[in-house]
């Protein structure tokens, strides 16, 4: 399409669930596009993080693809929360179909993504020093693949097996008569931690922050549901795009409250409380309508939470240490299969690292201040440097010599999510200040792809080669999405990666867009209805 010659029109970084639907969607368009992967095959964040008990918290039904009704019909969810193995093979699967593999280099690793300003083209080199040129740079690079080593001292003298939950061995891996020691628990250990503790000798929890966590409703798909499901797709779809975080069952906890009456906390007496809590279990801990509005609401419902795992783990010590000390709703919640029942196996230990402190790994295991622990295996579940992490280390360099990672050194700045003043031509899908982590990844991934091919195809018609957006539609899209971040999502007792609080250094900037998957959808389409209103097109 281009005037001057590039390898590529476009090149799309990922393998994901973006990188696939966005190369198929240029192939489509007629657009030559070559894709890098890191991986040795194709998935993206479901493909690193194959610990075992992954599992995702958006049922399977809706965390597909619509855009294909032969895929979605074809293929069968067993599940209905679906667990790592079978979202990877999802994806192979789509990816066979769709023929999409000799398009994607695959173990390659982008290491600079660099503007010709005078031609307004990318070139983008990988690892092993290939360079290819393109008009447009796609990253489909990921909210949550730009993975954390924590800095403990000693971590690199420690003399066993050390495993990372978000690059897990793709082998698997035994933990039968080891002693293991496991650090963090977000999403990454709260699911791993019952499957490790099934198999091995002892395991040592240990804990930072406790987690808000629920039990999945994962079971297998009954006989006959899922055509019921499948047969009721153009509806699902349809209500997916149009409910607040892109999916009508976002998983136990929206389905639960949708089906409740919702009263306040705060005006309710002890005996309702007890009483929700004795009705609805874990739910009725969170079931009251002024939670996420009033701190002091908040620390009510989780003193209900706490009066639940009370219940559960035997051991009065542990079970107050597993209580979070932050806001409910400030980090994302976790759902799990027999989390807080692990804390009473004789082989489990949590150690409450709030009570005493990590102060390093030894070769034999890790120390804190009062104790020394001796295992053969450590697995960090330490998180990701999250929406930003990927994009900053891949050195991108736009006008101007101007680096990303300079850009963004306040926090990241964007118009829509989608787009960067002085990164002409460069689009991100799921970037931040779009809804991306705070919806249906897949809802919001379609929405992006969909809205980038459209724009191209756009770009194509009328003659247009470049595309950058306005500096003042970025200020005023970047003020938008900051007025969403007050209350409990920045409350100083939150260290969430949403914030990037999780990273020494980062800015403390709420990333992701807070308006709902509705609403941001319309304003993508009145953008793009007005002729790419905020964009300029040269
Ligand atoms: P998370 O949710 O960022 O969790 C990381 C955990 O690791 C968290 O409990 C951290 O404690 C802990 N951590 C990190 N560094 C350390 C050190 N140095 N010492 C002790 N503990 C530490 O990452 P996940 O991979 O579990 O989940 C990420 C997302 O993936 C999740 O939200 C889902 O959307 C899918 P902290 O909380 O910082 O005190």
């Amino acid at each position: 399409m281009t005037a001057l010659q590039t390898d590529y029109d476009v090149v799309v970084i990922g393998a994901g669930f973006s990188g696939l639907y966005m190369l198929h969607k240029l192939r489509e368009l007629g657009f030559s596009a070559h894709v890098y992967e890191m991986g040795s095959g194709v998935g993206g964040t479901w493909y690193w993080n194959r610990y075992p008990g992954a599992r995702c918290d958006v049922e399977s039904i809706e965390y597909s693809f619509s855009f294909c009704d032969e895929i979605q019909q074809e293929w069968n969810w067993t599940e209905v929360m679906p667990a790592q193995p079978e979202v990877e093979a999802y994806l192979n699967f789509v990816c066979d179909k769709l023929d999409l593999r000799k398009n994607i280099e695959f173990s390659t690793k982008v290491v600079s993504v660099r503007l010709d300003e005078p031609s307004t083209t990318w070139t983008v080199e990988t690892e092993r020093g290939d360079r290819v040129t393109s008009r447009f740079v796609i990253a489909a690079t990921g909210c949550l693949s730009a993975p954390l080593e924590p800095s403990i001292e000693g971590l690199r003298s420690f003399e066993g097996i050390s495993l990372y939950t978000n690059r897990f061995p793709k082998e698997g891996f035994d933990f039968t008569g080891k002693r293991v020691a496991v650090i963090g628990t977000g999403s990454s250990g709260v699911q791993s931690i019952p499957v490790i503790a099934a198999q091995a000798d002892e395991l040592y929890v240990f804990q930072r922050s406790a987690a808000y966590t629920l039990p999945s409703n994962t079971r297998p798909l009954k006989p006959g549901e899922l055509e019921e499901l499948k047969a009721s797709y153009p509806e699902i779809r349809s209500q997916q795009k149009n409910s607040f975080a892109g999916t009508v069952r976002f998983g136990a906890l929206a389905a639960f409250l949708s089906s409740v009456p919702m009263t306040t906390i705060l005006e309710s007496t002890h005996e309702e409380r007890m009483r929700a809590i004795e009705e609805r279990g874990w739910l009725g801990a969170f079931m009251w309508s002024d939670i996420l509005f009033s701190m002091e609401a908040n620390q009510m419902a989780t003193g209900l939470y706490a009066e639940l795992i009370a219940r559960v783990v035997n051991d009065p010590d542990t079970a107050a240490s597993l209580v979070p000390q932050y806001p409910f709703g400030c980090k994302r919640v976790i759902i799990d299969v027999d989390y807080f029942e692990t804390f009473n196996r004789d082989n489990v230990t949590l150690v409450d690292l709030k009570k005493d402190a990590l102060t390093k790994i030894t070769p034999s295991g890790l120390c804190t201040e009062n104790r020394t622990f001796d295992v053969d295996v450590i697995v960090f579940a330490t998180g990701f440097d999250a929406m930003t992490g990927a994009l900053a280390r891949m050195n991108i360099t736009g006008r101007g010599e101007r680096r990303l990672s300079d850009a963004w050194s306040e926090g990241p700045r964007t118009y829509l999510g989608l787009q960067m003043v002085d990164f002409p031509n460069l689009f991100t899908i799921t970037g931040p200040g779009s809804p991306s982590v705070l919806s249906n990844m897949v809802t919001s991934i379609e929405q992006h792809v969909d809205w980038i091919a459209d724009c191209l195809s756009h770009m194509r018609e009328a003659g247009y080669e470049v595309i950058e957006p306005m500096p003042e539609a970025q200020e005023e899209w970047v003020g938008h999405v900051a007025t969403f971040a007050f209350g409990i999502r920045t409350d100083p007792s939150c260290a969430s990666w949403y914030l990037g609080a999780n990273v020494p250094g980062k800015p403390r900037v709420y990333m992701p867009y807070s308006g709902g998957v509705p609403t941001y959808r319309e304003k993508c389409r009145e953008v793009a209805e007005a002729g790419y209103a905020g964009f300029v097109l040269t």
